[in-house]
């Protein structure tokens, strides 16, 4: 493949963009090269400014569940902004978006959209903290909820690849407040409750944690997790930006039987477009200024444009019952045909899958948390990727990701990418 205009065009960003890029995963530090500048996406592919073309397994990192230029989406985006692209007043269009996913979530009575999943799970957490009267927060080793203060302790995604978990920056007054825990292990949240029980606030996980790779939480945690926050006045949060319309029509709470008190969404919820939000029950979620004292605001939340997107792509997956199956059947066959790959060449590889998002670590042992997932063989997981996007598949830039299945993709598809990672596992043996 030819790269001379991305290489080019990153010379260009990096003068004026630090890094080049406006969020740091997209650099490719840990995986090499140059990153493929996009000139545009079509279905299940992204083609760069060089013209290559790539079966793209990102999505956005999880927006685009029915791909590029879907056409429903574009018409209610289209027809929005024919209206105009934002008044900074109320619209229906946002009573729509917000209807249909309390339809959706038990656990949610009322939601407020925010414009990104950072902004949502700021919000929660601030929403907890006045809601209980304490300051401590809960979060797990490996987690990432986005990149505000509170959160960018021990976190995963980007900030992992960076080596720098705990950002410089971040005022240890604050990060004192955020108590860490090992993801799958009660044992080091009930320490934290032992230690601190009556200044928690909250405990927040993915409860499908998809930034330190794809490592989902056993019921049974969950389970635990619920029990200690009963017993001793904390919320439970859960972090479902990713999962929620990912790993099923109500993310992971369409597996789990575990109901949290908060939810963060984002990406699908938006269709592409910027859109987070922030729900739970309503006694806690009318604190929220302006019927409460807890204040929160935004100036582009719950943009028209923006919810149109969202409420054109819920909408669709509503009418998809089927959808989550053949996305998860799809994943399934993927990383199966990976593992078998990878098996008949001598190199350990650990799969998982949860409706539409999967994962690989290099890895020998099963991963069940942080710890497991830093054990992978990074340098083996940055040569498979390197020879992939050689190969025409564009794959999450970093051992510490999620991959998608998007409605866009056929069964061709994946036989073609399975197909591309035998020859690759052969070259990285
Ligand atoms: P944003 O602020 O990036 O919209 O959302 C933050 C966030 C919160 N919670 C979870 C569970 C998330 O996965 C994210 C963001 N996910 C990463 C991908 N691992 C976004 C990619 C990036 O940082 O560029």
């Amino acid at each position: 493949m030819i790269h001379d205009k991305s290489i080019a065009a990153y010379e260009a960003a990096r003068a004026v963009i630090p890094g080049g890029v406006d969020s740091p995963v997209r650099a490719f530090k840990s995986v090499g090269g140059t990153p493929p500048f996009i000139e545009r996406g079509e279905g299940a592919y992204l083609i760069d400014i060089d013209g290559n073309r790539y079966i793209d397994y990102v999505q956005s990192w999880g927006p685009l569940i029915f791909g590029h230029c879907d056409t429903d989406i574009e018409a209610a985006v289209i027809g929005s902004v024919r209206k105009g692209l934002s008044f900074g007043a109320p619209t229906e269009t946002e009573t729509e978006l917000a209807k249909e996913i309390v339809a959706l979530f038990e656990s949610i009575d009322k939601v407020r959209f925010v414009s990104s999943g950072t902004e949502a799970v700021m919000s929660a957490i601030r929403l907890a903290r006045g809601f209980t009267g304490r300051d401590d927060i809960v979060k797990f080793e490996g987690c990432y909820h986005g990149h505000s203060d509170s959160l960018l302790v021990q976190a995963g995604s980007g900030a992992v690849t960076f080596g720098t978990p705990s950002s410089p920056g971040v005022p240890a007054d604050l990060t004192k407040h955020t108590l860490l825990a090992k993801y799958n292990d009660l044992g080091s949240v009930e320490k934290c409750f032992a230690d601190a029980s009556d200044s928690i606030a909250c405990v927040i996980i993915e409860p499908i944690a998809g930034n330190m790779g794809l490592v989902p939480a056993e019921e049974a945690f969950l389970e635990g997790l619920r029990q200690l926050c009963d017993a001793h006045g904390a919320l439970l949060i859960f972090d479902e930006v990713m999962s929620g319309f990912r790993a099923s029509l109500r993310g992971a709470q369409g597996i789990t039987s575990v109901t949290p008190d908060l939810v963060t969404l984002g990406k699908v919820i938006g269709g592409g477009m910027p859109v987070g939000a922030f729900g739970g029950r309503e006694e806690i979620m009318n604190r929220l200024s302006p019927d409460g004292p807890v204040y929160q605001a935004g100036t582009l939340s719950g943009n028209p444009v923006a919810m149109s997107a969202g409420l054109a792509s819920l909408r669709k997956l509503k009418e998809m019952p089927s959808l989550y199956r053949e996305l998860e059947q799809k994943a399934t066959r993927l990383v199966e045909g990976f593992r078998a790959a990878a098996e008949h060449f001598g190199i350990p590889l650990q799969v998982e899958v949860r409706g539409s998002m999967f994962g690989f670590f290099f890895n020998d042992k099963e991963v069940k948390n942080f710890d497991d997932a830093l054990a992978s063989d990074t340098e083996r997981f940055a040569a498979f990727h390197r020879g992939m996007l050689e190969s025409g598949i564009y794959l999450a830039c970093s051992q510490f990701e999620t991959g998608f299945i998007c409605s866009a993709m056929d069964d061709a598809m994946i036989s073609e990418t399975i197909d591309k990672a035998f020859k690759v596992f052969k070259e990285i043996a």
